[in-house]
């Protein structure tokens, strides 16, 4: 919106010109929200700690994280914040998907507000029950595709990663499978956010890579020059997958090892969904199975833990999600979190290769 008022200036100088460009007001929405989570960060945990906002921990997992007890949790409340911000201040308030993803975002980080909320003041790592929490996630998801569902364009064809000519419509389909993707991705985050810096380092490099999927795909001649769905208002997300990466490393800085806080369900569940809604809208919703392939290992290795320990009586781990394998295998845990993250990077360098090769 501080866009429209200072584009209104042209007319005064051509300078103001500049805030036309998606590229322009992308390096501003992640300058904007990285600044407001630097700055409120310290704010924000100190008023934690005031209020007693700390995390319990679970009696049964690696022993190191007993003494990260008390440490403020519901940081996720900062990267919304900021990112919110960002998006009201640079994006063009006339794009419906861009309140359509902040919508999705903001409510799946309400979800998980709600479970924080629960588990704090009842001082225990259980929340919402898991029912509540999947319906809650569902319906939000549900209302988020319908309505870029009854946007003109809306395509319900799938782009498959290096295949242009195979585009599979899925017709009514569409709306669960893009619901799939996104209440997936959401707990895909939220399962991974086991380690300081784990899940944020990831979600960084996802935002980032989506960023550019974002302005290729909303960009008419870009688009048409590499073969892939022009989306209309697509290059807008650029601006928010930009704020979502400043709020994010904003973030990182307090949630690097050792964490002065963590995210707790408002952020991962939050981060997770808006990552799977522009996934969706920019018809790049395959590809973040490769993008966020850290958060696919992380769910997929909880998934044969439990299929072996239920079917065999024998886990395939030594702890699921998988991070905590290498913690009892001895890792430290910064060399766990840099490894993961150097695997995202290795991942979005895959994923953004499907852009060419195809
Ligand atoms: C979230 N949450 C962290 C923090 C964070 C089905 C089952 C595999 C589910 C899984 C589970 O509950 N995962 C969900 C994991 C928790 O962090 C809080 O939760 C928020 C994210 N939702 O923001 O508020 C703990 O993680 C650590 N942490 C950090 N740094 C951070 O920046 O160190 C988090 C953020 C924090 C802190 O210790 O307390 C969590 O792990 O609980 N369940 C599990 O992960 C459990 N696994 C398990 O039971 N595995 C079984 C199989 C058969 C299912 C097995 O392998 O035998 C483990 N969880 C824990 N302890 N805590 C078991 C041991």
């Amino acid at each position: 919106m501080i866009y429209k008022l200072l584009y209104a200036f042209q007319d005064l100088s051509g300078a103001f010109n500049v805030f036309r460009y998606i590229t322009f007001r992308a390096v501003l929405g992640m300058l904007t929200a990285l600044l407001l989570a630097l700055f409120l960060g310290p704010r924000l945990i100190a008023a934690l700690q005031r209020l007693r906002v700390g995390q319990s921990i679970r009696g049964d997992g690696p022993q190191s994280h007993l003494a990260k007890a008390g440490t403020p949790t519901m940081g996720g409340l900062l990267i919304l914040f900021s990112l919110g911000a960002a998006v009201v201040a640079w994006g063009d308030p006339a794009t419906p998907v861009l309140w359509i993803v902040l919508g999705v975002t903001l409510g799946f980080g309400a979800v998980g507000f709600t479970d924080d909320y629960l588990k704090i003041s009842k001082r225990n790592s259980k929340g919402l029950s898991a029912r509540a929490k999947f319906t809650s996630l569902v319906l939000i998801a549900l209302a988020g595709c319908v309505a870029l569902w009854s946007l003109p364009g809306f395509d319900t064809r799938l782009a498959v990663p290096f295949f242009k000519d195979l585009r599979p419509d899925l017709g009514p389909f569409y709306i669960p499978f893009a619901v799939f993707v996104v209440v997936g991705a959401g707990n895909a985050v939220n399962l991974t956010d086991g380690l300081d810096g784990l899940a944020i380092g990831p979600v960084i490099t996802a935002s980032l890579t989506y960023l550019i999927f974002a302005y290729v795909s909303g960009h008419a001649r870009i688009a048409g020059y590499l073969q892939i769905p022009n989306v209309i208002g697509g290059g807008e997300l650029a601006v928010f997958c930009a704020a979502m990466a400043g709020a994010a490393l904003g973030f990182l800085w307090y949630n690097a090892y050792p964490a002065q806080v963590f995210m707790g369900d408002v952020g991962s569940l939050a981060l997770g969904g808006a990552l799977g809604m522009v996934a969706v809208v920019t018809k790049f919703e395959v590809v973040l199975a490769v993008v966020g392939g850290v958060f696919v290992m992380e769910t997929l290795s909880v998934i044969l833990q439990v299929a072996s320990f239920k079917t065999r009586g024998k886990r395939i781990f030594r702890m699921a999600p998988i991070h905590h394998h290498f913690e009892l295998k001895g890792w430290a845990e910064p060399k766990i979190i840099v490894r993961f993250w150097i695997v995202s990077i290795i991942l979005a360098l895959v994923g953004l290769t499907t852009l060419k090769l195809r």
